[in-house]
């Protein structure tokens, strides 16, 4: 097999509404890995126009996203960072990529049937092919590693599947070419630790999501102290106290999800946490969460609104990774046409 030069890869969406379940699952990590990695982190804004958004809403989310991952700790300047539809690479890669997926992959994606519900008829075409193009965004730079939450895992498959297909389908041009037996890398997908899947404050069996009618159910990464407070007293839980065992607790989906929250912001362990709070009824352990997520929170969302107060300054920063991004995946573009046999 190919060895392929580590390189982490995530994304997304400017959606609005940015939650903790985006924070602990995906850019907690994005910031972590910068450490050991090379890193591209994408604001994919092509993916949130999937179903309908306000124009307006668009470019502001887009610099609340990007305002995010930098005031979370990301170095947009040893790592990059910009927002997709710069890169328009990613599309072109897409096409290819629709041209290698095949309509039974893509129409057994869980996120597809969820979104579309009993509307499929009326669901965008772009809804529906949207791992093909995520798949794009991740092999545009050859990522090997891809930080997510547990609800992009079948994605992550879908996009090993394409590479492979990929691989065997031109396996003689990618050799002839000399790429090797693979261009592609079979990307892994990183999905760790206690916060893999945040559940909505309101309904422990259903996962914390921007688009909830509710606000109850998620903390926003700019609510103030007063608003994460309130949410989290507000948070459903049952009457007992807090139990000493895993065992216990897995019975237990809003126990288990707060005790969750906790152990990802104070980057410990669901045991370390159980450890201290054993036999605590949620009126003390709730007001101990809350200190501690404003504790991480505020200076976050503090640094969010500094910057978010210069977008010119922002938009800076997409338009310079995009240039740097755009070389790595040109690069991968041309490659990819000669395997292809496209002339160009
Ligand atoms: N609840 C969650 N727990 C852990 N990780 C989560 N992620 C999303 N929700 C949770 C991870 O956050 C990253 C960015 O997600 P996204 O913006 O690309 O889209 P999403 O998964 O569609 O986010 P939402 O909030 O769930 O939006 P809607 O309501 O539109 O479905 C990804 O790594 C994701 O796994």
């Amino acid at each position: 097999m190919t060895d392929f030069p580590e390189r982490v890869f995530s994304g997304v969406q400017p959606t609005g509404n940015l939650h903790l379940g985006n924070y602990l699952g995906a850019i907690k990590k994005f910031v972590a890995l910068q450490e050991n990695h090379n890193c591209i982190y994408c604001v994919v804004d092509m993916h949130a126009i999937t179903t309908w958004l306000d124009p307006k809403e668009l470019a502001t989310n887009t610099r609340e996203v990007t305002a995010a991952f930098i005031a979370s700790g990301i170095d947009p300047e040893k790592h990059i960072v910009f927002n997709q539809s710069q890169v328009s690479e990613h599309a072109e890669l897409a096409w290819i990529f629709n041209c290698v997926a095949r309509m039974g992959w893509l129409s057994r994606m869980t996120q597809f049937k969820d979104k579309a519900g009993k509307t499929q008829e009326k669901a965008s075409v772009g809804l529906f092919s949207y791992p093909s193009l995520m798949a794009a965004d991740i092999l545009a730079y050859r990522a090997t590693h891809v930080p997510v939450g547990d609800d992009q895992k079948q994605h992550l498959e879908l996009t090993r599947d394409i590479a492979q297909k990929f691989n065997n389908d031109f396996g003689p041009s990618i050799k002839e070419k000399g790429y090797g037996e693979a261009f592609f890398p079979l990307t892994e997908p990183l999905i760790e630790g206690p916060a893999t899947r945040v559940m909505s404050l309101r309904d422990g069996s259903k996962k914390m999501s921007k688009s909830d009618p509710s606000d109850l159910s998620r903390i926003v990464l700019t609510d103030d102290p007063d608003t994460i407070a309130k949410k989290f007293r507000k948070a459903k839980t049952d009457p007992m106290p807090l139990p000493d065992n895993l065992e216990d607790l897995k019975t237990r989906p809003e126990a288990e999800n707060l005790v969750n929250i906790y152990a990802a912001l104070s980057e410990t362990s669901k045991e370390a946490v159980l450890a201290d709070y054993a036999g605590f009824e949620f009126s003390k352990f709730k007001p101990a969460l809350v200190e501690l997520a404003v504790e991480k929170l505020a200076p976050i969302s503090s640094e969010m609104h500094r910057l978010q107060a210069d977008p010119g300054h922002i938009d800076k920063i997409l338009s310079n990774g995009a240039d740097r991004a755009r070389v790595i995946a040109r690069e991968t573009l041309d490659a990819v046409k000669d395997i292809v046999g496209f002339i160009r």
